[in-house]
């Protein structure tokens, strides 16, 4: 399957445009609103298609793949300026304060005066970290690590300013973040990954993700896996994204079938298993999943949190899906959450790295790559950069 996107004033325009190019034939993945490059005032209505039936040119392509590359690349830029400013802001704080100090020893006349604006600016100081634990309380971040990133702060006091601060405060949420890359670009390694979770937290839909860019951008060979036979609709739901994308898919109606799926996949690059979305308070459901993972190697095992989820049901289910040994987590629905002080806290609670974040509904554009700065900007200003 081929990916493109097609942007107008409004949906009606850009599904003609679509229509125009590529038929009926092409199936929509997903729309979304975007800024207008030229005039950020004006929305444009984007729509993300998946076609097959017509053969794009090698230049389209390698424009496809270029932008596809220079997304990731800008993305990974703009977090290098982002740690390098911080990184120049830090020198820069730590040589005026030695400049202060050095001429401050000279200048005993002055001595009465800059310990009067010391305690001045030491006031200023103390309300702009009462802000700072004002404004990560609001995102929810829990008291602990409310605590934590204060003691960080008090340690670097001597360099804090107005301007800094904020850097500062992104810096000590970073630095609690734990995350796991997984590499989707590896070949025969034949990695089996699954991913479990609640109900409706979005694993079928990211599995759609990531499928997609394992196959398209990465060329990998892709099978797909469903043992979810329970709710109605659900087989259906990644056949039909299977027969689109043309991947190669199979559904295990019981535990005992899984290792000849297997087998049958057994030359695949990656296989992903989508499992059935379960309640945690449930044992025996989550028990029934478990039956059909533990009857193959699977590799990896993904728990799949909603952002939206509040600290202390994550907590449980964090705990009640222990059993499928899970090495991280994704959270998915950033886009919806309105405060995200929840991930920092699961993640510092159970020592569980993120690998991906997903950010809305388009296949395969809405997942990122877990970053530690990314998540900490994310958490201190609610802001879902794309
Ligand atoms: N806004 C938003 N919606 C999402 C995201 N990920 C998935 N969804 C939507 O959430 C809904 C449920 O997604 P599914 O992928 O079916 O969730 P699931 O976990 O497989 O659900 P079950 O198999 O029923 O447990 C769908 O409408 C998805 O489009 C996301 O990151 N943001
Ligand atoms: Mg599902």
């Amino acid at each position: 399957m081929h990916i493109k996107k097609y942007r107008a004033s409004s949906l009606k325009e850009a599904t003609q445009l679509m229509k125009d190019e590529l038929g009926t034939e092409a199936l929509i993945l997903g729309t979304r609103i975007v800024p207008d490059e030229n005039d950020k005032r004006l929305k444009l209505y984007e729509i993300t298609a998946g076609y097959d039936k017509f053969e794009v040119s090698a230049e389209t392509k390698e424009k496809a793949v270029k932008q596809n590359l220079s997304k990731d690349i800008s993305f990974a830029d703009e977090m290098k300026r982002m740690s390098e400013h911080i990184y120049q802001q830090k020198n820069a704080q730590k040589n005026k304060s030695k400049e202060n100090k050095i001429s401050s020893t000279y200048k005993v006349a002055d001595k009465v005066k800059s310990n009067e604006s010391k305690s001045e600016n030491d006031a200023d100081s103390d309300n702009r970290l009462k802000e700072i634990v004002k404004n990560l309380t609001e995102k929810e971040v829990h008291k602990t690590v409310v605590v934590s990133i204060m003691d960080q702060l008090k340690k670097y006091k001597s360099f804090l300013t107005k301007d800094n601060l904020e850097n500062y405060v992104q810096t000590c949420l970073s630095s609690l973040i734990l995350t796991k890359t997984l590499d989707l670009n590896i070949k025969k390694q034949h990695k089996v990954i699954a991913l479990v979770g609640p109900t409706g937290v979005g694993k079928t839909t990211t599995i759609a993700k990531l499928a997609l860019i394992a196959k398209i951008i990465h060329k990998l060979d892709v099978g797909l896996i469903s043992i979810d036979t329970y709710r109605l609709g659900a087989v259906d739901q990644l056949k039909s994204f299977a027969d689109v994308s043309h991947t190669d898919f199979l559904v295990a109606y019981h535990a005992s079938e899984m290792p000849a799926l297997m087998k049958k996949f057994a030359k695949k690059d990656i296989v992903f298993i989508d499992t059935v979305g379960r309640n945690q308070k449930n044992e025996a459901q989550l028990k029934s999943n478990l039956d059909f993972l533990s009857t193959v190697k699977v590799d990896e095992t993904f728990l799949v949190l909603s952002a939206t989820s509040s600290t202390r049901n994550l907590v449980e289910i964090a705990k009640k899906f222990k059993l499928f040994n899970y090495s991280s987590f994704i959270f998915s629905k950033i886009d919806e959450a309105v405060v995200h002080g929840s991930i920092i806290n699961l993640i510092t609670k159970t020592a569980t790295p993120v690998s991906f974040l997903t950010n809305g509904q388009t296949i395969p554009d809405d997942i990122i790559s877990a970053d530690k700065d990314y998540l900490a900007n994310l958490i201190f200003t609610s802001q879902v950069r794309s």
